[in-house]
This record gives structure tokens, C-alpha cells and sequence, in this order.
């Protein structure tokens, strides 16, 4: 009796239905051997105002949230703190635009391979969830032609 009241008292303390973000299309780039840097884009789609504040890979040692934009005619990168998601809006990471930033990768990411990558969600409560996402890699040169210069 006393193990199904503490069984029922644990079912009550899970969250309730929590917001979710949902991935899709998640790839990054592949790398050339000895390439630190690269770059990862999907597409978020969130049933609640949320934001994107954080994210971690094995296969970095540090990942960043980037925006990119042309500044004198030159492509520049910014770390920005957090990617908002409108409640229902589809927000795009993509080449050109807003990416996550793999830096100082731990080894080749060579195409068709799997890279997991965490991210740090705060919902509109401002409590925070972990997502996990697995991105494909693909093959660079297949349009696009972004180039990532670290500064
Ligand atoms: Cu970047």
C-alpha cells in the first residue's frame, strides 16, 4: 500500500504536457579532414513562444548560435543569444541566415554520418527543456557555397 501511494505521488510530480519544438530537415555540413568549424541548419517549429538559448554536441567542443548577415559587402557571423520561435511560425536555420555553429569539432564529419546535437529550449513559463536532434551530414558544394570565416 505504501509503495503504490509513493508510485502515485511520483506520477504527480511529472510536469504536465509540456510545450514542444518540433525538427525537421536537420543536417550540417560535411567537413574536409582538419576542418574545425562547421555549420548546422533545420527547420523549428514550436506550439508555443519559445526560444532556442543554448545547444551542446559530442562532436564540438563548443556550439554556438550564429546569425549571419552582409555587412560593406562582407558575409559576417554574429553569436546571438537566443533563436525565437513564434507560437506555430516555422523558423529556418539555413545557410546565409541563422545556423548552429559547430567550433573546434572533435573529428571529421564526413557525409550520410549522424551528429547528435542538444538544444536548450526555454518555454514561455521560462522553464528550460533539452531536445535532441540528430543531424545528417551532407556533402558542401552542393549549392549554397557558404563559406564560414571564423573572426
Ligand atoms: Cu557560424
Amino acid at each position: 500500500m505504501k509503495a503504490l501511494l509513493a508510485l502515485t505521488t511520483l506520477l504527480l510530480a511529472l510536469p504536465a504536457l509540456a510545450d514542444t519544438v518540433k525538427v525537421d530537415n536537420a543536417w550540417v555540413r560535411a567537413t574536409a579532414p582538419g576542418q574545425k568549424v562547421a555549420g548546422a541548419f533545420m527547420d523549428l517549429t514550436a506550439d508555443a513562444d519559445m526560444a532556442v538559448v543554448a545547444a551542446a554536441s559530442p562532436a564540438a567542443k563548443v556550439v554556438q548560435l550564429h546569425t549571419m548577415s552582409m555587412d560593406n559587402g562582407v558575409m559576417v557571423m554574429r553569436e546571438i543569444k537566443e533563436v525565437t520561435l513564434a507560437k506555430g511560425k516555422t523558423v529556418s536555420l539555413k545557410p546565409g541566415g541563422m545556423h548552429v555553429m559547430l567550433i573546434d569539432l572533435t573529428g571529421q564529419i564526413k557525409a550520410g554520418s549522424k551528429t547528435p546535437v542538444t538544444l536548450t529550449v526555454r518555454g514561455a513559463d521560462g522553464k528550460t527543456q533539452k531536445v535532441a536532434v540528430e543531424l545528417e551530414a551532407r556533402e558542401p558544394g552542393g549549392g549554397g557555397g557558404m563559406q564560414h570565416h571564423m573572426h
